[in-house]
């Protein structure tokens, strides 16, 4: 208790500066395990990876937790819909991340499920200890109930009308609108969303979170956390705009058992965010670490999530936490929202990118779809995937700027000097890489993954201006140690460069890195400034990237056009 009042305090003394000099927890929204990954998914998949790779870069001591989120109603409609369990869906989908993320460059401490039993004895943990602590009350209410389906329709089993916006909605979320959480019951004309019937009110008993007894707290809490603003802001202007109690069970079998409740399971909002404990439970129990340093004691905690999901993680969750005794969150860092080909994501309208089967299964390179999402847009921005911004992306930047001035240097050390040249780092060259750096700190500070990438395109662009200007090709002959100098000195840049985009460009850093012939991995981000070791020997360099031709482009999108044409029907 007091722990967490000292570590709000200090973050309010302290400004909204992630904490540089203690161990952070980062996790990423759990993924539901109900279709495998898509581009809206690395939307905060891919900077929160790129923050944890550079705070390591940093000397920052970082777990990074994620897992999948295997319960409420996401999971066992789709079941049905495919005429398999839950149990299944949960499983096939599960084993899916958990083979993908590797392949994108994306390594988790933990990645865990929010069905293993660490899970369920957590969520019950914590329902108890609210309960206990005066916030878990009992209520009877009366719940949409189909009668050609005889059941109740709990969230996406029910289709209706927003009551706050008007626009088109989930059972428990305005998912086309404002985009609000949404009570059971609150949906105005309601249908099944199974057979399409009207249902009948039918009266049942279920447990409530008194959020509204959080207001004052998250009127203190919320102005100091850390993140993004649209997290804090969209969280403060529901707060004013008036708190309700929020029910957190539901009529299912698939879920958390509510204790001695045979018919009710807990609303999957409650056990997925208790899935990152639990998560980091498991990572505990198999490293021999500490899950309540992070959860209970100093360590910091730096959720990152989709735009969608501000309201759970900014009231439901730190309520939760605060009220079971739990630390609060030290930031939350909400994305912008994504677009496919210009229009909002869908999977039903196809407006999505599947990034294993339209993505990596094509040949295409990792690297560069996390170049991509770092550096489209603001973090906080509408991200939009097009595949000819992709190629354009590809072949400007990452081929014609990054790619031509690290190969150019390259294969023109290997042809003239076989060996990393003498030369003296000259005083300009090295104060471009201390404005890479101070960028990428500032990027780092802002949850600003942009910037990040900019100042790195923007090094790489120097370093083309550098050549440019020295022309070693011309002085070869006459001026031998000019030309010398020149490449000494873009083989520093090279270096440099293989240190910072690393956190982006994982596997091309490492073959840079490999070319200048240097063995030490998970390289701090000062080594970017060290001296090169004059005399080792360069291999023959390969190009890092490949231009993608405009015929790849187009066969490319026509693939998506042929999707959301289909989807029309
Ligand atoms: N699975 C929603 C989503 O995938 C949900 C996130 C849970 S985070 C605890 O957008
Ligand atoms: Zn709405």
């Amino acid at each position: 208790m007091v722990q967490r009042c000292s570590k709000l305090k200090e973050n309010i003394e302290k400004g909204r500066k992630f904490p540089k000099d203690r161990p952070v927890l980062v996790t990423c929204g759990l993924p539901y395990v109900n279709g495998p990954c898509h581009i809206a998914h690395l939307r905060t998949y891919v900077p929160a990876d790129i923050f944890v790779r550079f705070l390591r870069k940093l000397g920052q001591d970082v777990v990074f937790i994620c897992g999948s989120d295997t319960h409420g109603t996401p999971i066992t409609v789709k079941a049905e819909e495919e005429g398999v369990t839950p149990q299944e869906i949960m499983e096939k989908y599960h084993d899916h991340f958990v083979r993908f993320f590797p392949k994108i460059g994306i390594h988790f401490a933990n990645y865990g499920s929010t069905d293993h039993p660490l899970n369920h004895k957590r969520t019950i943990q914590i329902v108890e200890a609210l309960h206990e602590n005066g916030y878990v009350y009992a209520k009877t209410l009366k719940l949409p109930y189909c009668p050609n389906c005889d059941r109740f329709l709990p969230d996406r089993y029910q289709r209706g009308i927003c009551p706050h916006c008007g626009a088109p909605a989930r059972g428990d979320e305005c998912d086309q609108g404002c985009g609000r959480y949404l009570e059971p019951g609150e949906l105005i004309d309601p249908r099944c969303n199974i057979c399409g019937s009207k249902p009948e009110m039918r009266e049942n008993r279920h447990y409530f979170l008194r959020l509204t007894a959080f207001d004052g707290f998250l009127r203190e809490y919320l102005p100091v956390m850390d993140g993004t603003d649209i997290a804090r802001n969209y969280a403060l202007k529901w707060v004013e705009s008036g708190l309700k109690d929020w029910n957190i069970t539901r009529n299912l079998d698939w879920g958390v058992k509510v204790p001695g409740e045979p018919d009710l399971v807990y609303y999957v909002w409650v056990d997925a965010p208790i899935g990152y404990i639990a998560s980091t439970e498991e990572w505990a129990e198999r490293t021999g670490g500490d899950w309540e340093y992070y959860w209970k004691g100093p360590g910091h905690l730096i959720h990152f999530i989709g735009g969608d999901i501000v309201y759970h993680h900014g009231l439901f969750w730190p309520s939760m936490l605060k009220g079971a005794d739990y630390d609060v969150p030290h930031a939350v860092v909400a994305s912008g929202m994504v677009k496919v080909e210009g229009k909002i994501f869908s999977k039903s309208r196809g407006y999505v990118i599947w990034v294993e089967e339209d993505y990596l299964d094509k040949g295409l390179d990792p690297d560069a779809l996390r170049y991509y999402v770092a550096s489209y847009t603001g973090h906080t921005r509408d991200l939009d995937f097009s595949w000819s911004t992709y190629g354009e992306k590809v072949n400007k930047e990452l081929v014609g700027t990054l790619g031509n001035f690290l190969y150019r240097t390259l294969l023109f050390a290997h042809r003239n000097y076989k060996a990393i040249p003498e030369g003296v780092v000259e005083p300009e060259v090295k104060a471009e890489v201390e404005k890479a750096i101070q960028a990428i700190r500032q990027g780092l500070d802002d949850y600003e993954f942009k910037k990040i990438s900019d100042a790195i395109l923007a090094l790489a662009t120097y370093g083309n201006r550098y050549l440019q200007s020295r022309e070693p090709w011309k002085l070869g002959k006459t001026e031998p140690e000019k030309a010398r100098q020149a490449i000494h000195n873009s083989l520093w840049l090279t270096k440099a460069l293989s240190v910072l985009i690393e956190p982006i460009l994982p596997s091309k850093a490492e073959s840079i890195w490999e070319q200048l012939g240097e063995t030490r991995k998970d390289t701090p981000l000062t080594e970017a400034l060290e001296p090169l070791k004059v005399g080792t020997p360069l291999k023959k360099p390969s190009p890092l990237f490949q231009q993608i031709p405009d015929e790849t482009i187009a066969a490319l999108s026509e693939m998506v056009a042929e999707r959301i044409e289909k989807a029309r029907g």
